[in-house]
């Protein structure tokens, strides 16, 4: 048996999934439009084999934007002895019911989970669940998904679930029918989340908060990752001369054999630029990389339960309009800065394919990851300081809207309106036990998506190094490159290493010998935009299709080359050499 659970954006359909299914590890958040693909997972309900299936959230059922697509080809196979869990916001019942009635209309079995009744409670609604029962002649439960009141009673009930026989007509008109027996609205209590909500929507209020709240990231960013855990924890105890760590590698592999240059590599500047496997591939994956993700995505998941993420797509709004985007791009944008893999896969949640494609090139081009920007704070602002990484930002911030502008040009004027058009949700208390869990599906993730790409990247470099392939291909593309970008011929190296790890590629540059603070930033600049890694890749194809992604190749290629060419011009102009 299968049970799918349908329903609009952010009604609470994955918390529930989770609670149904034993291994449900879908994502939760307090923004329209989390699931951007579909979850399934096996369990044993009243005894049965059963495959729950969360959809993503969707107003109808027109296959009018891509999550409809989804939802409709999945509800596709639900067959005669499967059913639909159709989840109501109760606080938003008469959205919740439209798509009830084109569930029914196309004949679904039906159970209806009016979801969110600790809230009908506190507001002082009242909704007469039985009423809605006669009503639509379906079986109707409420319940309250993130403490599991009403779970048992709606899988108890599951075998009940059935076509509904009653005769709908016009949508609206049947709703209003409904809502005037069902739902009683009471005195509205103003809480205290309320009047923050309130304030907090006024454009130069949501601004103020937007600085702080990018300032504390940034911060904590430094501080606790890069000082504390990179250089005060493992850089002094674990990767360091003398310690057990060292003692351990040195003793199982022997000093000037082809291993122990694959492996340990040079470590006479330290464990972070000997360019080993065991060394550099680990301490730049878990000293430098690992925390700062990890900061970022603490942070991140909390802002998102919390329900602050939307409140900065409206101020996004203001500036991404401008570039053909609408402001929920900024969400991809900001899970593209934790890593551009999660980011690309959520550029979904933009609706037209039109934006999409914008969305991808910019994510790609103008949005470094953590591990990016974590390894160009510790060498560029290392070895240069802070104002050549403010040049590097600013840099990218000006791609990221030159490059919409320029799309939105180019791909010429879309024939849908698309006005942002979001539901701002009510600021929530965020739930512990969700943020860990979040935060350990994104760690995992980070930690099997991407460390073995991290691996790989140090050994197949390591081995082009040593076998002296690497030299060859310096030799063959370095003068071109050095000519044009102005950056010394060992750059190209590195630029290549950077199809396979941008990160570790930036540390390739600090050893680079006698480079200037403009070479640095023309390196950096053009290792963040010429291509995403391999992963990010993989899902660009996925989205975009072949083709798409050849024209945002070429694109990136120019881009980095038109880029690198005129920061050589500026720094020609300005005489920096
Ligand atoms: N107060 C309250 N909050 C809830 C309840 N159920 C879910 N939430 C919260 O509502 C928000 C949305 O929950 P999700 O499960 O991500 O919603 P969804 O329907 O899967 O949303 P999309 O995937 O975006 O379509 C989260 O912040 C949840 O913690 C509930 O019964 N009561
Ligand atoms: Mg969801």
């Amino acid at each position: 048996m299968k049970i799918f659970l349908a329903g609009n954006p952010n009604v609470g359909k994955s918390v529930l999934f989770n609670r149904l299914a034993s291994a449900g590890n879908s994502f939760v958040s307090n923004y329209p439009g989390t699931t951007v693909d579909y979850f399934v997972s096996s369990t044993e309900i009243n005894g049965r084999e059963v495959e729950v299936i969360d959809l993503p959230g969707v107003y109808s059922l027109e296959g009018t934007n891509e999550a409809e697509e989804v939802a409709l080809k999945i509800l596709k196979d639900c067959g005669e002895e499967d059913l639909v869990i159709n989840v109501i916001d109760a606080t938003r019942i008469r959205n919740g019911l439209f798509l009830t009635l084109s569930l029914i209309e196309k004949g679904y079995p039906l159970i209806v989970a009016v979801n969110m009744m600790d809230v009908v409670r506190k507001k002082g609604m009242e909704i007469d669940l039985k009423a809605l029962e006669e009503s639509l002649g379906v079986p109707v439960v409420g319940t309250v998904a993130i403490s599991g009141e009403g779970v048992d009673e709606l899988i108890s009930r599951i075998e009940e679930g059935k076509k509904a026989s009653v005769d709908v007509g016009d949508k609206w008109a049947f709703i209003d029918r409904i809502v005037a027996r069902a739902v009683r609205h009471g005195e509205r209590k103003i809480t205290l989340l309320d009047e923050i909500d309130e304030v907090t929507l006024n454009p130069l209020v949501n601004l103020a908060i937007a600085f702080v709240v990018l300032y504390c990231i940034f911060t904590s960013f430094l501080r606790v990752g890069h000082i504390f855990l990179t250089e005060g924890l493992i850089g002094k105890y674990i990767f360091a001369q003398q310690t057990f760590y060292d003692v351990l590698i040195h003793r199982i592999f022997e000093k000037n054999t082809f291993l122990y240059e694959i492996m340990v590599g040079n470590t006479n500047q330290g464990y972070l630029y000997s360019f080993g496997l065991l060394t550099t591939g680990l301490y730049i994956a878990l000293g430098v990389v690992l925390p700062a993700i990890f900061i970022f995505y603490a942070w991140l998941t909390v802002l998102e339960d919390i329900g602050y993420l939307p409140r900065l797509t409206l101020l996004a709004d203001i500036v991404l309009s401008k570039i053909g985007l609408s402001g929920t791009a900024i969400i991809p944008t900001i899970l593209g800065m934790g890593c551009n893999v999660p980011g690309m896969a959520a550029s979904r949640i933009v609706d037209s394919s039109r934006q999409k494609f914008i969305l991808a090139n910019i994510l790609a081009i103008a949005v470094p990851c953590t591990a990016q920007l974590s390894v160009a704070l510790h060498v560029i602002g290392g070895m240069f300081g802070l104002k050549y990484l403010i040049f590097v930002f600013f840099i990218l911030i000006l791609l990221y809207g030159i490059i919409g502008a320029l799309l939105d040009r180019v791909m010429g004027k879309s024939s849908l309106s698309e006005e942002l058009i979001m539901e701002i949700p009510p600021y929530r208390r965020p739930m512990l036990r969700n943020i860990v869990k979040k935060l350990e599906m994104r760690m995992r993730s980070f930690l099997f998506d991407a460390l073995p790409w991290i691996i790989v990247g140090v050994l197949i470099v390591n081995v082009l190094y040593q076998s002296g392939l690497l030299g060859m291909i310096e030799n063959a593309v370095g003068p071109f490159l050095a000519f044009w970008l102005g950056i010394p011929p060992e750059m190209v190296g590195a630029l290549i290493v950077g199809f396979l790890r941008k990160d570790v590629a930036i540390a390739f540059f600090s050893l680079i010998p006698g480079m200037n603070a403009w070479q640095a930033v023309t390196g950096v600049v053009i290792l963040m935009i010429y291509f995403p890694c391999v992963a990010t890749f993989v899902i660009m194809f996925k989205e975009l299709g072949f083709l798409n992604t050849l024209k945002s190749t070429i694109l990136m290629i120019a881009v980095a080359l038109v880029v690198g060419g005129l920061l050589h011009g500026l720094s020609i102009l300005f005489g920096v050499f």
